[in-house]
């Protein structure tokens, strides 16, 4: 029987809710006649071991996770320590240590939830954001001088390289190409950022030539989030830079009823490191510890984790429990403007991926 190494990351806040309930989604899928079995490995890193060891990983933790076939993973983040360190000691140290440079971000609209946009139905939004995710704004590069005095200056770097924007613009118009409407955006900013985001407009022009077949447009990032408001529809696959996809992506989650239904998946395309798949969410301050995190961000995850896999027909299984979950509003979480909690929600979905198909699954 197949063995499929994963490591667990729960990290801070919700993260420490609502990966253990990913895990037991697995967990009930391979058990529940499966071809394949899993095999586990919790790491416990984060905000607390941050306190403990003054860092959010160890030196080499990037070797214990090297030989995994996948990685899900929480959030980073904690009241008491800057965001800053906890996200760039964890989060992106994997993502930029694994050169996990696409982050795929699907949305659409789940049975039983509303969009708050009035007259916005399934059909109208189904988007797939692909998010440059590992150079650009985020690069890490700048610094401060004179800190403290009223001469303080800071920079952040935003940069961009001919290969990387290439590679994301590549992976974007691929994905478009194997989506049924073959539609891409483009998103940009070229009329005021007047270097990088040039250079971006040009390869995608030139990348577009590989892909006769693929419709595109362009879009300036301020106009898209009016467009994904007035007209979604006219919208499938997007691709935008690290920070611009970043904030879109919110956005569309919020548009499709929550940001905790929202699934990612930081992919290393090339398959030479393993990818990571966690909630678009963090830790959540304001809720967490109290069992109301909608853990349906991870378990869609964890589909985007099993197709990355090849397992699709597991992953089409998992999400005919999340939409048959979903469709009910007695199992809708408070984000959702219902009372159930993250282990009912967990609870029926482990149920409905027990049932034999010849019962009423419901
Ligand atoms: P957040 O996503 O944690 O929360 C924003 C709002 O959405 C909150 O009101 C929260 O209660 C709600 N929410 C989020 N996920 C939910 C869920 N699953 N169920 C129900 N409600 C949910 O964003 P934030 O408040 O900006 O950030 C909090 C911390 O998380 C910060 O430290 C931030 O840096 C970190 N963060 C980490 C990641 C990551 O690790 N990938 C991503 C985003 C934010
Ligand atoms: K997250
Ligand atoms: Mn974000």
């Amino acid at each position: 029987m197949k063995t499929y190494r994963i490591a667990t990351i729960p990290g801070d806040g919700i993260g420490k809710e609502v990966v253990p309930a990913g895990q037991r989604v697995l967990e009930t899928l391979a058990s529940s006649g499966s071809s394949f079995r899993f095999e586990f490995e919790n790491f416990v890193w984060g905000s607390d071991w941050f306190r403990e060891h003054g860092m959010m990983m160890p030196d080499n933790g990037l070797d214990a996770l090297r030989g995994k076939d996948a990685i899900l993973f929480g959030s980073a983040g904690d009241p008491h320590i800057p965001d800053h360190i906890t996200l760039w000691g964890l989060r992106l140290k994997i993502c930029q240590g694994f050169d996990q440079y696409a982050n795929v971000r699907p949305t659409r609209i789940l049975p039983g939830i509303d969009s708050p946009l009035r007259r916005c139905g399934p059909n109208d939004l189904n988007w797939v954001i692909v998010r440059e995710n590992s150079e650009g704004e985020y690069a890490g590069v700048g610094g401060r001088v004179h800190q403290g005095h009223p001469i303080e200056a800071a920079t952040d770097i935003s940069i961009m390289t001919r290969a990387g924007v290439e590679r994301i613009m590549r992976f974007a118009f691929r994905l478009a190409q194997s989506r049924p409407r073959k539609l891409l955006t483009v998103i940009t900013k070229s009329n005021a950022q007047r270097h990088a985001m040039v250079m971006w407009d040009e390869i995608a022009v030139q990348i577009s030539k590989e892909y006769p077949d693929v419709q595109w447009d362009k879009e300036l990032v301020d106009a898209a989030t009016a467009r994904m408001v007035n007209r979604p529809a006219t919208l499938d696959t997007i691709v935008a830079t690290n920070l611009h996809a970043d904030i879109l992506s919110d956005l569309a989650a919020a548009l499709a009823g929550s940001l905790g239904i929202a699934p990612t998946g930081n992919i290393d395309p090339e398959q030479r490191y393993p990818s990571m798949f966690e909630p678009i969410h963090g830790s959540a301050f304001d809720i967490m510890g109290k069992g109301l995190a909608n853990p349906v961000g991870t378990f869609w995850s964890v589909v985007m984790l099993l197709e990355h896999l090849g397992e699709n027909e597991a992953a089409a299984k998992v999400m005919r429990a999340i939409e048959s979950v979903t469709a009910n509003p007695a199992l809708h979480t408070r984000d959702l403007g219902g009372k159930a909690t993250t282990a009912q929600v967990t609870n029926a979905v482990c149920q409905h991926l027990v049932c034999r198909p010849a019962n009423d699954c419901r």
